[in-house]
């Protein structure tokens, strides 16, 4: 007991004396100011004549999307949003234009959403036609099953057709479904016709996608890439309407490696090798659990910038 009272006081006076000022930066991604050689906008695969016909418009801040497959063989995303890097004019991503993501607090900003048609019926069992907002990163690591990339999507479904709520409840209790770099959380079943306005906090979902895919959280080394609004159909004779407005993404980045390692070990405090919240890097001396011991060792360390992101670089079990 006196133990968990030492490490609150100790937490209490680093929380309150280490950084008595911000020590971080907003970065606001708007979609209506940004353009990129590639666009803010992606179509994949570009529409087919006669099959798909797909288009986006935006008025101001108001984005509307459409996606129609008459045959049902389309298969990907229609896509609107922004991205956190940048291109050449060739389409060469100039290197230092990513945003670490060290502490990152990424928050969707009252975008509002109507969805004004939804329709999937299928050849298959599954007629796939779903919403989401989704977040993009970059681990920084390989993903587990898919060791070719560290691209990693986090997607909050907020419609769904009746195939993919069957497969949500068949294959995934809790509401997850679960690729090899992507999770998609249920998260919500928007009535159509009816205009919501959400802010989320996507921090914890993106946490919980890269635990699922490369077994560790978001590391130093992680970097956000794509904020968008997608609408993603499979093997379903479609049409889809939806539209958005004022969506922009404010992401919170911390500028030292103390206070990103601080933050590392709070949220894993208490962990054991199975806890949710279980992550190696906040595990200092390596013993299975992230306790006092860990944080003790962070506190004779904190003012070295160089040890902490040394530790945070230390993700071995
Ligand atoms: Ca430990």
């Amino acid at each position: 007991m006196r133990a968990k009272i030492l490490i609150f006081v100790l937490m209490a006076v680093l929380l309150v004396f280490v950084f008595p000022q911000a020590s971080y930066a907003n970065y606001t991604r708007n979609i209506t100011l940004l353009a990129t050689p590639r666009g803010d906008v992606s179509i994949y695969p570009p529409h087919t004549i006669n099959a798909t016909y797909a288009y986006y418009r935006f008025s101001g801040n108001l984005c509307n999307m459409f996606l129609k497959d008459h045959l049902g063989n389309f298969c990907g995303n229609l896509a609107a949003g922004y991205w956190w890097k940048w291109w050449d004019d060739n389409g060469v991503e100039q290197p230092g234009t990513r945003y670490p993501m060290e502490n990152l607090s990424a928050l969707v900003n009252n975008v509002t959403i109507t969805i004004l048609e939804a329709s999937a019926h299928g050849n298959n069992n599954y007629p796939l036609l779903r919403y989401a907002i989704v977040v993009v990163v970059d681990a920084g690591i390989p993903c587990l099953k898919q060791p070719d990339t560290s691209i990693v999507y986090t997607e909050l479904d907020f419609w769904d057709s009746s195939g993919f709520v069957n497969w949500y409840s068949h294959s995934t209790p809790r509401g997850v479904i679960k690729a090899s770099n992507e999770c998609e959380y249920k998260f919500d079943n928007l009535t159509l016709g009816r205009q919501k306005t959400y802010s989320i906090n996507f921090l914890p979902y993106i946490d919980k996608t890269l635990k699922t895919v490369t077994n560790y959280g978001i590391l130093m080394n992680a970097t956000i890439l794509e904020t968008y609004i997608a609408i993603e159909s499979m093997n379903s004779v479609t049409q889809s309407k939806l539209n958005f407005n004022n969506f922009s993404t404010t992401a919170t980045i911390f500028s030292s490696y103390s206070k990103h390692l601080n933050s590392t070990i709070l949220r894993a405090y208490g962990a054991t090798l199975t806890s949710a919240n279980w992550n190696p890097v906040a595990d200092i001396n390596k013993d299975g659990r992230v306790n006092m011991t860990d944080y003790s060792l962070y506190a004779r360390n904190y003012q070295n910038e160089t040890w902490c992101k040394l530790t945070l670089n230390n993700y071995s079990p």
